[in-house]
């Protein structure tokens, strides 16, 4: 039987990250976090690219086009997308969750989906740690797909 996991080992890995401006305050936490946990486990700081957009409405193409670059193992994607804040919420959220599934599988490049989606502010506080676990997640993506294409 093979068995396939992606390593938590961060080392060689070129990481892209695009951050929502919107909501800031909760946003600019979990990029620290994302990055703290990118060095923690290996990433190189030069290997770290950081692009910023407005919202997370925005968050996929900007993804997309930094997928389809070739410089990078994966892409995260962070943003918080609150309830109370918005009546659109429905619509961001939807539509930030589909175009990052949509630029991952178009791209074949793991797009790793960092968006908090809260009812309340007090809610998105208590997860900033989710940019972390995005880096994570982006980690382990980046080292299954290289060994799963090894095996072409
Ligand atoms: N963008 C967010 O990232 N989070 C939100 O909670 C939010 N609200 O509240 O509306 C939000 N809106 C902006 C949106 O992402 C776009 O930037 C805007 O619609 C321009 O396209």
């Amino acid at each position: 039987m093979a068995e396939y996991a992606g390593s938590l080992d961060g080392r060689g890995l070129r990481v892209a990250i695009v951050v929502a401006r919107f909501n800031s305050f909760v946003t600019d936490r979990m990029l620290e976090g994302a990055q703290e946990t990118l060095r923690s486990r290996g990433v190189a700081a030069a290997d770290i690219a950081v692009a910023f957009v407005p919202g997370s409405f925005e968050l996929p193409l900007a993804a997309k086009r930094m997928a389809e670059s070739g410089g990078y193992h994966v892409v995260l994607c962070l943003g918080a997308v609150i309830r109370g804040e918005t009546a659109h919420f429905d619509h961001v959220a939807g539509a930030a969750a589909r175009g990052v599934l949509d630029a991952s599988m178009d791209t074949g490049v793991p797009v790793i989906f960092g968006v908090l989606t809260t009812d309340t502010v007090a809610q998105a506080r208590e997860r900033l740690t989710k940019g972390s676990e995005a880096a994570l997640a982006g980690i382990q993506m980046a080292n299954l797909m290289r060994s799963l294409g090894q095996e072409k």
